[in-house]
């Protein structure tokens, strides 16, 4: 089943899903082993990989170990054109709608759609949506773009929608890697009510019970990066969170 299909089944079941960020700056490769197994110990549904920045080389290595020793889905989170790798499984082709930086709505895009076709990488075409998360994010600055305020709903509901009729697939609302303030459940339940497709959700979450509060509002996907590079027993406790928010019957 392609990552696609399984990400709106579960969203058709109810069921949640757990993606671990990896970022291949920050990670060290010694790490990555240790960080693996409480991955497969958990049952993370996904890794994400990618960040605002890379500086090193590591995207390839981090891909091959992590495929090296699980089966668990590689799904590449890019921050430039750049980071692209035939090893991972798929790719989220991001617009950041929430922007109106055209080399970042289309522009990237251009350039990169002829590598994609051949790749071999599932593309999932997602809606980028940046929350204000109380502090200026790598992504806010690398991006050159304004997060929607963290109060604006009505605005996030009309960008979401917008995005969703013009045929992106995922919907990823992101207060931005070390948000002080994550993305509300208010926020994310009027969002994850005006849509059809599922919603990923991820930014400052540093707590099994943010995780689970906002799985429960209505994200489908949770993200976690930083909390559990700080603390990696989170992986599990966040896993088991977000597992555990039951279909409503
Ligand atoms: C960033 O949503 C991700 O794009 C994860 O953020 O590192 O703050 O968990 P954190």
């Amino acid at each position: 089943m392609s990552i696609y299909r399984s990400i709106c089944e579960a969203r058709s079941l109810g069921e949640k899903k757990f993606a671990m960020l990896i970022d291949p700056d920050k990670v060290r490769l010694a790490d990555l082993d240790s960080l693996i197994d409480l991955a497969i110990k958990a049952r993370v549904d996904f890794f994400l990989v990618g960040g605002s920045l890379i500086v090193n080389s590591h995207l390839d290595q981090c891909l091959e170990e992590i495929k090296r020793r699980c089966q668990i889905p590689l799904i590449l989170f890019p921050g430039d054109s750049y980071q692209l790798s035939y090893k991972a499984d798929a790719i989220l082709f991001l617009s950041l709608i929430s922007g109106r930086n055209a080399e970042l709505l289309i522009g990237k895009h251009v350039i990169t759609a002829p590598y994609l076709k051949v790749s071999p990488l599932e593309v999932i075409s997602c809606g980028y949506m940046l929350v204000d998360g109380g502090v200026p994010t790598t992504v806010s600055y690398m991006s050159n773009t304004q997060p929607i305020p963290s109060d604006k709903e009505d605005v996030a509901v009309c960008t979401a929608l917008a995005g969703e009729m013009l045929g992106l697939r995922l919907m990823y609302m992101d207060a931005g890697s070390g948000a002080i303030l994550p993305v509300t459940e208010s926020m994310i339940e009027v969002v994850s009510q005006s849509l059809k497709i599922p919603l990923i959700v991820g930014g400052g979450i540093h707590t099994p019970e943010k995780a689970m509060r906002n799985a429960r509002a209505g994200a489908d996907v949770i993200v976690v990066g930083n909390a559990i590079e700080k603390d990696p027993s989170l992986i599990q406790e966040i896993a088991d969170a977000v597992h555990s928010v039951c279909p409503v019957p």
